[in-house]
């Protein structure tokens, strides 16, 4: 590995534009050199998701196949019990998995028993050895205070895209919002997973402004999700077209050069991508995947599919609780 590689968050516009439109392949190597110099390459993250909670959400995200005002094919149902949330936690780790995410189709948590249960869980998958992460919607400062204390790890949640296109797609809530609980988990000392999706519409000036707003964020998330748009019929969006690859590409290897310690996930899409697709995204600087055969509500490739990825690409998971090394914070 070499020494020091310099972390700043003063990004201008300019430069993310400039480095986000660089000619393909010299920006995957600019970007695999910057990998390379601070994690080890060979390591993939593997993580795996559950949804807690599953469908009738009030909010009107038009990717999502979980809001309760379009008509899609998801079978709604109540927040999970606690044994059977600690048994795919457990199945998980037993499959390799290091990171456990509970996902729930609520616009915000609200105080009371369901939160309770929620913390209880925590506390239980923390101590399995897991990093233990949530996306349960907006927190305040209290709850993510109290989520630190039952022992969680990370918390996702999404900016989705650029501040301009975020009312062509989301019109229950304000990017502002989004913004106040990065703050609030952030505070609360909780690791950030932050990141968006590709293919809903948005210009390369949306990806480069979210990109940017994450870049420039006080500390960067410690973990920037790239979603493919998973078309999900009975959505507003079920027409879109599938995202070209080099556009995954060009936002992972993005993001790598930004954000040099983060770990980029390769997220939702991967059901439709070679391993040779994937394997470029690895090149151009993703460290982490969702594994498991099914993402919230939508497929993901099967154990197996992956165990020959990882074999024929000589990848290997990471060790939970692993921090990154050889930095010089700068700006
Ligand atoms: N309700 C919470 C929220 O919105 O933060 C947590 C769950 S929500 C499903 C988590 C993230 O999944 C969203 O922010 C979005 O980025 C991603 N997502 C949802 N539907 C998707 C789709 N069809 N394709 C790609 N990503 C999707
Ligand atoms: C993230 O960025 N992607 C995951 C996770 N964070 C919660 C969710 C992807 C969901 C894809 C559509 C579905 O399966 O419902
Ligand atoms: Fe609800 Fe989250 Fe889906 Fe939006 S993305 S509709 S908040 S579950």
């Amino acid at each position: 590995m070499k020494s020091q590689v310099q972390i700043k968050r003063n990004w201008t516009k300019a430069e993310v534009e400039q480095i986000y439109h660089t000619p393909i392949l010299q920006l995957i190597l600019n970007a695999a050199d910057i990998h390379r110099s601070l994690h080890d390459p060979q390591e993939v993250q593997v993580c795996t998701l559950l949804s807690v909670k599953t469908g009738g959400c009030p909010e009107d995200c038009a990717y999502c196949p979980q809001a309760s005002r379009y008509h899609t094919d998801v079978k709604a149902h109540r927040l999970l019990s606690n044994e059977t949330i600690l048994d795919r936690a457990k199945e998980a780790k037993e499959c390799g998995s290091t990171r456990f995410c509970m996902g729930a189709a609520w616009r915000e948590v609200k105080d009371g028993r369901e939160f309770d249960r929620i913390l209880d869980v925590v506390k239980e998958v923390a101590e399995m050895g897991m990093e233990v992460c949530c996306t349960l919607g907006m927190l305040n400062a209290d709850q993510a205070e109290k989520l630190k204390n039952a022992g969680l790890h990370a918390y996702n949640h999404n900016l989705d895209t650029g501040e301009k296109f975020y009312d062509k797609i989301i019109g229950t809530r304000t990017y502002q919002e989004r913004l106040a609980t990065l703050a609030n988990v952030r505070n609360a000392k909780i690791s950030v997973c932050s990141g968006g999706i590709i293919g809903m519409g948005e210009t390369d000036e949306d990806r480069i402004d979210m990109l940017l707003t994450l870049a420039t964020l006080p500390e960067h998330p410690e973990s920037v999700p790239v979603n493919a748009l998973v078309a999900v019929e009975g959505t507003p969006l079920e027409d879109q077209k599938r995202v070209p690859i080099w556009d995954m590409i060009r936002m992972i290897a993005t993001a790598r050069i930004l954000m040099p310690k983060a770990m980029v996930r390769l997220s939702a899409g991967r059901v439709r991508m070679s391993q040779e697709e994937q394997a470029l995204c690895f090149l151009a600087g993703a460290n982490s995947i969702f594994a498991g055969d099914k993402l919230l509500t939508t497929p993901n490739p099967e154990q197996d599919t992956d165990k020959q990825l990882f074999s024929l690409l000589g990848l290997k998971p990471r060790p939970a609780n692993k921090t990154v090394g050889h930095i010089h914070e700068t700006v």
